[in-house]
């Protein structure tokens, strides 16, 4: 800890993206009054995005919970820690004994902890079932199911810093200059040694300015730009050869494959020139080290597991990874959404990626943890919630710093789930829409308030210590866990994050040498950092794929046209997505005055020609409406988006009234990405 004059100041990791930026909090008498950068932090190296600059308004926000509260008649009554908590156990374990343990469901936050979502996973588990998940599966559930498939570990595969090493970076489906902007500034280094940038992306982004070839491709139509650029490498001969021989599998499916994909064939689905898919396909093949960079654009799709596949193909097909420079790096969204996933707070893989169902995984779990009973099957998703609901299989549903009404697609759907649950718990440090549903809301503390690991997009774990107290009697979700978990029964023996962390450990090896101290040191570990004396692994893949043999897989996939295509009832092509100064389903963005004041609202962007065939002017009122329900929006014109093409932002309430909940098979995502729609004035 720092001291100036009359301020202390306080390390601490940015909560919103993924990127894991350090700053100082400025405390004084024990309140939050501002930020001081933290220029020798290896990610931002001092700066801060509108959102990092803006992180102190929440822990201040009036709107902060402060108070378990219970739904009556009357309204929100105010109840003691003890009384909400024992309410919480027995309407769990009422529901378990009338109805089974998959009648229970637990949603895990990708803003918690590590130490936080291994608890959350834990105890659902120990109660009997695997439904629990986080919001991974609406984000990057598609990059864990295909890149271990194909590379055999789902994260990214070289630091962010790599990049400027990279002498041609392939951005397909990220605009990392608003989501995750301190990535640019290593793109940007990288261009200043001479790097060739492609940026793949329907619309035209802040990111498209950093491009030297732009791909302006339709919605939904990656995996035919990509077998495109394939068919390409390998007729031209720009393969490496060697590297498919010794490092890789299936080689002779993908060649047959990609034959029926010539560039005039993918021009024809994404609307993009053949010229250019072989000017793209060049100049990624022929690069000495090249890197992918990919996000929602890939993943958030019907086709989200098989665009991540072919992503990997094209970057093992020219050996563009398991070197300095060379990898594939897919963004990860929230500040500990890799680390959920590793934490297992996931439907099918238990902590580590051991899957459910597997019995020597299992084994291992139940010796650590002392049970001879775990979950044997798969649960449901976070985005098989709410059907079983609806179904009436699932009766309660705690959730963890999760606004699922606004986050999950098809809200009309989430609502009425949420109505038909017996028991809903949600544990949050503002009063979202999810929590208007809820029949018990407890107060979390916000990350400052509280310690614990947090796992960036780039595998690193960075520890940070409670710098001020939470509000009211709110308090750090671990501490309303383990209180939980003694009502329960479940008698988990930890008193910190310390100790969760001990046993985190051990139950997921690339965790195995952490330990707070070591955590504290610097700036963190990156996984896999299996014993103590381990120093940690930046790049993966080096020698060796994460696979049982050491050897990556060639998977052919097939283009496939989204569920949902324009047609004369709803014409326009509605595509979703971010800006820079909001957050996700907003519950903390829009509590910052600085950002709202220059985002207020829901807007939607339309091409001028459209607008101008239906006389819709700039800020005209518009409502929007799909198969599944109407919202309204501002209407911002804007040639960065095609004609047809409509773009919302989610970080308002409304958007996901329209996105429909059709699913990718194997990964469960939704296809946030497209939609079909209509318009008219209001
Ligand atoms: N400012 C800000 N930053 C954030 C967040 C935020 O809400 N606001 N959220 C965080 C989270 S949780 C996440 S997951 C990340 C997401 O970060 P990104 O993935 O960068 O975010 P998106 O805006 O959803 O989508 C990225 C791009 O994909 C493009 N796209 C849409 N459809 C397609 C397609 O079919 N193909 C291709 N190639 N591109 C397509 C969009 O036009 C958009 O420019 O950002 C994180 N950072
Ligand atoms: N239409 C459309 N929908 C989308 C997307 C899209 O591109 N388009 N993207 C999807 C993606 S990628 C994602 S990741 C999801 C995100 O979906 P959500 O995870 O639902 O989004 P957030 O708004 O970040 O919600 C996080 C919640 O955690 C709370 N919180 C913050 N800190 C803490 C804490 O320490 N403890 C507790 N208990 N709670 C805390 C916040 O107040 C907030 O309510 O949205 C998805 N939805
Ligand atoms: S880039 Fe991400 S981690 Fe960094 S300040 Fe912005 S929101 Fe925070
Ligand atoms: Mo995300």
């Amino acid at each position: 800890m720092k001291t100036t004059e009359k301020r202390t100041l306080h390390p601490t990791i940015c909560p919103y993206c993924s990127l894991g930026c350090g700053f100082f909090l400025e405390l004084e008498e024990g309140k939050a009054v501002g930020i001081r950068y933290m220029p020798e932090h290896p990610v931002n190296e001092g700066s801060l995005c509108p959102k990092g600059n803006a992180a102190p308004d929440i822990l201040n926000h009036p709107d902060r919970l402060k108070y378990p509260l219970l739904k009556t008649e009357n309204g929100w009554k105010q109840l003691e820690w003890e009384e909400a908590l024992s309410l919480a156990a027995e309407k769990l374990g009422t529901a378990r004994k009338e109805n089974g343990p998959n009648s229970l469901a637990f949603l895990g936050s990708a803003k918690c902890s590590n130490e936080e979502n291994y608890l959350f996973q834990k105890i659902a588990r120990l109660l009997g079932t695997s439904n629990v998940d986080n919001c991974a599966r609406l984000c990057h559930a598609s990059t864990l199911i295909g890149l271990g498939k194909t590379l055999g570990a789902g994260a990214m595969t070289n630091p962010l810093a790599d990049l400027s090493n990279s002498d041609c970076v392939f951005v397909i489906g990220s605009n990392f200059a608003e989501n995750h902007p301190a990535v640019a500034r290593q793109v940007l280094r990288a261009k200043d040694k001479g790097a060739f940038v492609i940026v793949a992306d329907p619309r035209l982004t802040p990111t498209s300015w950093l491009a030297d070839l732009t791909l302006r491709l339709k919605p939904g139509t990656d995996v035919a730009l990509l077998n495109g650029m394939m068919h390409v490498i390998v007729n031209e001969g720009l393969l490496d050869r060697n590297f498919v021989r010794e490092k890789t599998e299936g080689f002779p499916g993908l060649e047959q494959a990609l034959q029926r994909c010539c560039p005039e064939t993918a021009s024809r689905i994404t609307g993009i020139p053949p010229s250019e898919i072989i000017k793209a396909a060049r100049a990624y093949a022929r690069a000495g080290a090249a890197s992918i960079v990919y996000s929602m654009g890939i993943t958030q799709h019907i086709s989200g597991t098989d665009n991540v596949t072919a992503c990997a193909d094209l970057a093992l097909l020219c050996g563009q990874v398991g070197r300095k420079g060379a990898g594939v790096l897919p963004l990860r969204g929230q500040n500990n959404v890799q680390g959920a996933c590793d934490m297992g707070a996931l439907a099918e893989f238990f902590p580590g990626y051991g899957k459910v169902g597997d019995a020597e995984a299992a084994g291992r779990l139940k010796t650590l943890w002392k049970t001879d009973k775990l979950p044997e099957k798969p649960g449901l998703t976070a985005t098989e919630i709410a059907e079983a609901a609806g179904k009436g299989k699932l009766k309660a549903l705690y959730v963890m710093g999760e606004d699922l009404v606004n986050s999950h697609a098809d809200s009309s759907r989430v609502r009425e789930a949420l109505e038909s649950l017996d028991f809903l718990v949600v544990q949050d440090i503002f009063m979202t829409d999810t929590a208007e549903y809820a029949d018990l809301v407890l107060p979390a503390a916000a990350w400052a308030e509280k310690e614990g690991s947090f796992t960036s997009t780039e595998r690193r774990v960075q520890w940070t210590d409670r710098a001020l107290s939470p509000p009211g009697e709110a308090k750090p979700d671990i501490e309303i866990l383990l209180l939980l978990a003694e009502k329960l029964g479940l008698g988990l023996p930890y008193r910190t994050a310390g100790d969760v962390l001990a046993e985190i450990s051990g139950a997921v090896p690339s965790y195995g040498g952490m330990t707070k101290e070591r955590l504290k040191k610097g700036f963190g570990l990156i996984w896999p950092c299996p014993d103590s004396s381990h120093p940690g692994t930046p790049v993966l893949h080096v020698g060796r794929f994460k696979t049982p043999d050491g050897k990556a897989r060639l998977i052919p996939v097939e283009y496939q046209s989204p569920a949902e295509i324009p047609d004369p009832d709803y014409p326009f092509l509605l595509t979703t997505g971010r800006v820079v100064l909001h957050y996700n389903a907003g519950s903390m963005s829009r509590r910052s005055k600085a950002l709202l004041e220059k985002e207020p609202g829901l807007f939607v962007e339309i091409h001028p020609s459209d607008a101008k065939a239906m006389e819709i002017g700039e800020g005209n009122r518009l409502v929007l409406e799909t198969r599944r329900g109407k919202t309204e929006a501002t209407a911002r014109l804007t040639g960065k988006i095609g004609p047809g093409v409509l773009f919302m932002p989610f970080h308002f309430p409304g958007t996901n009234v329209l996105t429909g909940d059709a699913l990718d098979r194997e990964a469960k995502i939704p296809e946030f990405k497209v939609s079909a729609c209509r318009i008219r004035r209001e």
